[in-house]
């Protein structure tokens, strides 16, 4: 680290028996110069001072005690709602290491620049040193860090999401190697924030921003960026995906991991209500993460998974007991809202949540209803503990993790993309997900509604070059793998009249059904070019009205839509020149003259 000034005198609250961590800590403490620095244990004492803290500077807002007990509201900074994008980096030695899908820096200057702004950044401050665990404490798949920060909110919101504190630390300290976040919230002014993630020195460091994804270093940074880099020099996964175990009438559960780009739904699949008729047949849906999920092969050649998290950042608008009962459920006590509405009793209020008048915007102004503007901010979030979700996993915490059956790809796409289809193999899979595209949603600064290609959810995310990162899902399908059936869905196809066409939430259990019997080989499909699409008979319909465009649409295969967007395949694999496998360029070569 550069800028090393003399040693400040400051008050230190703990040490560790790690002297690497000793003098990662001294170093940073002699950068940013707090006048503070605590040591966090994860014990309640330590949370309630915090939140005592929180509340005492306004930077938490005490909710309707009577109606949710032990809730936060947190207004963030009306410009810091959001990850942003065109502000994080990945610094590698070698730009093409990053690859076209990363903005890039070397590793150098973006320490110099970084340096330059947590220069004195937290006098006056208190600096917290956060050891956490992401995955279950005692789990060979899990991997630790430690992030420093200024921010109690973010100290709160990460004792919430990882495993955080005095285990922790031990395990760092048996260990004696961990995943460095440097974090300060620095004057929250947009033009000096900077995410930057050093994959090869195992380092974050993030300025500028206090909001979710850009400062919570364990969730985005760590178990996506940094993970997926470490994964990939370890022969294991780390994915955008949620995971849930699907459980049929004869008490058989499958475990389905799913990757959606933020904002598309991830959290209520994860915790989806079976719809009625199949409730009474005794069909359940576990939640084991709805994020972020780490898989390896296990000793009999199936993937197994863990979600390297311990909480939900959910997307609140939305969210209500009709679209997610066990979400509404889970966040009725010990929740942190952000930017939220409120009520004129001070229970927290969005869009969509079906009950209850906004009074407070999630600025803190009077809502006026006349301006048409939301109430709660379109990204606005919980923070919660899975421990809470009526549907969490009994196996969740389970160090082995839970075998994968089936893997979905999934994105927001209005036209041609037909319900579900099943890829022919694997790599037939890996390059449907390569090639996934999504309509970009309100979790990331920007325009919102555009089309681009997020391959496999992992284009804000993936911490090395993608040609890399899918020759590396290509080498999986290797001698004696049992890997799982690779799915594609689309929830969000629209009809001529722009209404979704699908009814979606409980009812995607119809089409998770068929994909668990397609494992099984019990259902059947229609082969196409772009691979097996059931039709409306192999699919349980029942109790749902289809008209003919509904059927045609979300069963069928438009040839010639299909020719458009295969060309338009063709050259996003080629945007990555010869780092790009042959094998997925053959795959799409093949499906290109299929379709003729
Ligand atoms: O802000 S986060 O990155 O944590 C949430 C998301 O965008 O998925
Ligand atoms: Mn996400």
């Amino acid at each position: 680290m550069n800028n090393l000034s003399p040693k400040t005198p400051v008050h230190d609250t703990g040490r560790s028996t790690l002297a690497a961590l000793n003098d990662w800590v001294a170093q940073v403490a002699a950068l940013t110069k707090p006048d503070t620095i605590h040591w966090c244990d994860g014990s309640d004492a330590e949370n309630a001072a915090l939140i005592a803290k929180m509340e005492g500077d306004g930077t938490l807002i005490r909710l309707n005690e009577q109606t949710h007990p032990n809730s936060w509201l947190h207004r963030s900074h009306p410009d810091d709602v959001a990850r942003v994008e065109h502000l994080t980096f990945v610094c590698t030695p070698r730009q093409d290491d990053a690859g076209p899908n990363n903005h890039w820096m070397s590793p150098a200057e973006g320490h110099a620049k970084m340096d330059a702004l947590f220069d004195g950044c937290m006098k006056g401050r208190t600096m917290y040193v956060i050891p956490y665990c992401m995955g279950p404490i005692d789990s060979p798949l899990s991997r630790c860090g430690v992030e420093i920060t200024d921010s109690p909110y973010v100290v709160a919101n990460m004792r919430i999401m990882t495993r955080m504190g005095a285990p922790a630390l031990a395990r760092i300290e048996r260990e004696g190697s961990f995943v460095r976040g440097l974090h300060s919230i620095g004057e929250l002014d947009p033009n000096r924030r900077f995410i930057m993630h050093f994959p090869e020195e195992l380092t974050i460091k993030s300025f500028g921003s206090g909001y979710g994804g850009n400062a919570l270093l364990g969730k985005k940074c760590h178990a996506l960026r940094i993970a997926s880099h470490q994964a990939r020099s370890e022969g294991w996964l780390a994915e955008h995906m949620l995971i849930l175990g699907l459980e049929n009438p004869q008490g058989e559960t499958h475990y389905i991991a799913a990757a959606f780009p933020s904002a598309c739904g991830k959290t209520n699949l994860a915790m989806l209500i079976p719809p009625e008729g199949y409730r009474a047949q005794g069909w359940k849906v576990w939640t084991v993460g709805d994020d972020i999920c780490w898989m390896r092969p296990g000793a009999d050649g199936r993937l197994y998974a863990i979600n390297p998290e311990a909480g939900f950042f959910g997307v609140a608008p939305g969210t209500s007991i009709n679209s997610n009962p066990n979400a509404l459920k889970t966040v009725a006590h010990d929740t942190i809202f952000t930017n939220v509405a409120v009520t004129a009793d001070n229970q927290p209020w969005w869009e969509g949540l079906g009950g209850g008048k906004p009074v407070i915007d999630w600025r803190g102004n009077d809502y006026d209803f006349s301006k048409g503007t939301p109430a709660a901010h379109p990204n606005s979030r919980f923070t919660v503990s899975a421990k809470q979700c009526p549907s969490y996993s009994p196996r969740a915490e389970d160090a082995q993790g839970v075998p994968i059956s089936a893997i979905v790809f999934g994105g927001r796409r209005a036209s041609l993309v037909p319900l579900v289809f099943e890829a022919r193999d694997w790599t037939h899979g890996v390059l449907v997900g390569a090639a996934m595209g999504s309509e970009t949603t309100a979790a990331a600064t920007g325009a919102v509604g555009v089309m681009r290609r997020d391959p496999m959810a992992m284009k804000p995310f993936c911490g090395y070059n993608f040609a890399d990162y899918f020759a590396h899902w290509l080498s999986f399908d290797a001698a004696g793998a049992k890997l799982p059936k690779i799915f594609h869905v689309n929830w969000f196809r629209k009809g001529d009249d722009g209404k979704f066409m699908w009814p979606g939430f409980g009812d995607n259990l119809r089409v998770l059904e068929w994909m668990i019997r397609r494992v099984k080989g019990e259902a059947a499909a229609v082969e196409t070019p772009i691979g097996h699409l059931p039709r409306p008979a192999d699919l349980n319909l029942d109790g749902i009205a289809l008209n003919q465009e509904a059927q045609d649409k979300l069963f069928g295969f438009d040839h010639a839509g299909w020719q458009t967007e295969f060309a338009s395949i063709g050259q996003y694999l080629e945007e990555y020149g010869p780092r790009m496998p042959q094998a997925l360029k053959d795959e799409q070569q093949r499906i290109a003259a299929a379709l003729g």
